[in-house]
């Protein structure tokens, strides 16, 4: 962990999230402090479209620096679906209703994406972009994490993101790359 420590807001309503970025941030000597929820949220095909946009707003609305993170699920024999809507899908189908929208299809493949935007008042939001491939399980599997970890197993990995310890989970999770992405950026760049 390196000696001298710098805080970034992260404008976010979901404390998983929060605590990974604590640990994800860490080595960058970064510390992320909670700006409660995330403020406008557009409807639009990528998770990058989505929070850039809430990062700008964000940025202007309390005259901060900050980060915004959206993410989703991607279903590859669902077109796609959740994705941007993972949110509202994770709340609504629940993983059960996800399990069921499965049954009986060719293939389980899906991936994570982050996209974790950066944003001032006075400037336009820089956005990096992390992604996760696996597939999805048949039943659910471990109680860490958030969210659809249950039920999501990463390439190459034996276990589900809900049995993995956080650390493990933010080794290899679509915001584990892009929040590092922008812990590199964020170190060497912002003044
Ligand atoms: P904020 O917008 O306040 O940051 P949120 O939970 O609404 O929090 P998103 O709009 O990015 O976040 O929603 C993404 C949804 O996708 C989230 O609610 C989960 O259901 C799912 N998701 C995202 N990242 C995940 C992860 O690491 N593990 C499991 N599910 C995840």
């Amino acid at each position: 962990m390196p000696a001298s420590s710098r805080s970034v807001r992260f404008a976010t309503g979901n404390n998983g999230k929060m605590e990974e970025a604590r640990i994800i941030l860490s080595p960058f000597g970064i510390r992320p402090v909670a700006l409660n929820g995330k403020g406008v949220e557009i409807q639009a095909d990528t998770v990058s479209e989505v929070a850039s946009y809430s990062a700008r707003v964000a940025s202007r609305k309390y005259k901060k620096a900050l980060i915004v993170e959206d993410a989703g699920l991607f279903v590859e024999s669902l077109g796609g679906f959740p994705g941007p809507f993972s949110s509202y899908a994770f709340k609504t189908l629940e993983i059960d209703g996800l399990l069921k929208l499965l049954k009986g299809e060719g293939s389980r493949r899906a991936h994570f994406a982050s996209a974790v935007a950066y944003c001032t008042p006075s400037s336009e939001p820089k956005v990096f972009e992390g992604v996760v491939r696996g597939r999805i399980l048949e039943a659910q599997a471990g109680s860490g994490g958030f969210g659809f970890d249950p039920v999501f197993l990463p390439d190459g990995s034996a276990k589900s993101m809900a049995q993995m310890t956080l650390e493990e989970k933010c080794a290899v999770s679509h915001r584990g790359r892009a929040m590092r992405k922008f812990g590199s950026w964020f170190v060497t760049t912002e003044p």
